[in-house]
């Protein structure tokens, strides 16, 4: 029997865009280019220790936070693909004060946007712990014949034509859904493709890990912390405490909380008083993920993919996951 049983990225985006009568290629390419772009990063990171390209850039990112080398390099590589893609009119990411307009004529009438947080975790990179890259897809709503502007990268997340994730780990994945499920691709580095191993991926109902930076816990909110108790005294399941798993890097702990269930949090805390991770491009794209898995994701109060974003680098409370786990939090928050 041929060897030849893979479904690459290409494969099943052409396949998938069967599924779409009035398809024309658009989103199938623009997917391909992020694919092309992730197998650049992912061969970076994989000699982040080798070449002089880890540690600081020397540079703040919008947050003022210490941007990496490699987050640079990232937001520059998907900047170029998408481009190149010429179906991406305008980027928005973390490393970018504010949108990037594409002004050459043949990306400028693209019919999409993308925002990104092109290299998410970076500050763990010179510890080797796994990092990833957010991508989140909306349909333009500006005029194809007038230049992108904010207007297109703050709708809200349940306008999302696609969305997704790479997971920089011990194997690179791409993780994305077009709103009609969710798909994994673990890049096969021998034949330099993504492949299908993980289709369908659906997080189970229920769970007993908890995700959540516990050092913050004296400032969380009442619900917050009596969440965190029941999950330290018992799972109703085994009688046993849930396990407490926390790598501080979202897409790694969204990741195994997808794939095992599970419940991730990141609450209001002091330095962070309306949460640390960004609406537009980490809650969203990841909020999309997780309700086509079956799972949910909120804030606190509302679903994140019905919050309309005021600002693009606005954050908020973000928990996500199962949905009896996130249903139990969601009672105990009041
Ligand atoms: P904390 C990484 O810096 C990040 O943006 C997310 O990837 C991660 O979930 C979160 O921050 C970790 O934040 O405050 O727990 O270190």
């Amino acid at each position: 029997m041929s060897s030849y049983n893979i479904t690459s990225l290409n494969d099943f985006i052409i396949r998938k865009q069967k599924d779409f009568p009035y398809a024309r290629g658009e989103l199938s390419s623009l997917l391909h280019h992020i694919g092309t772009a992730a197998k650049m990063v992912n061969a970076k990171i994989r000699r982040a220790g080798l070449v002089e390209i880890i540690g600081n850039s020397g540079e703040e990112n919008p947050q003022g936070e210490q941007q990496q080398k490699l987050d640079r390099y990232a937001d520059e590589v998907f900047i170029d693909a998408l481009e190149a893609s010429g179906e991406c009119c305008g980027f928005a990411s973390e490393e970018n004060q504010r949108e990037v307009i594409f002004t050459e004529t043949f990306a400028s009438k693209g019919k999409y946007v993308v925002c990104m947080d092109p290299l998410d975790g970076s500050s763990n990179i010179d510890y080797n712990v796994s990092v990833g890259s957010i991508f989140s897809i909306y349909r333009r709503i500006s005029e194809r014949e007038s230049e992108a502007g904010i207007g297109d990268f703050l709708q809200e997340g349940d306008k999302q034509v696609a969305a997704g994730y790479v997971i920089y780990g011990s194997s690179a994945m791409l993780v994305y859904s077009t709103g009609n499920g969710v798909n994994g691709f673990t890049l096969d580095p021998t034949i330099g493709e993504f492949c299908l191993s993980h289709p369908n991926m659906s997080t189970p109902s229920s769970g007993n890990i908890y995700s959540i930076n516990e050092g913050n816990y004296i400032r969380f909110p009442e619900g917050v912390k009596k969440y965190i108790k029941y999950c330290q005294e018992h799972d109703p399941d085994t009688g046993r405490p849930y396990s407490s798993r926390y790598i501080g890097s979202l897409v790694s702990d969204v990741h195994r909380n997808l794939l095992k269930g599970g419940i991730f949090l990141y609450p209001p805390s002091v330095s962070y008083p309306n949460g640390k991770l960004r609406l537009v491009y980490e809650c969203n794209p990841i909020s999309f993920i997780i309700e086509q898995a079956g799972g949910r994701a909120f804030d606190g109060n509302r679903r994140i993919l019905s919050i309309t974003p005021e600002s693009l680098h606005q954050r908020c409370p973000l928990y996500c996951g199962s949905t009896e786990m996130t249903e139990r939090l969601e009672k105990m928050l009041g």
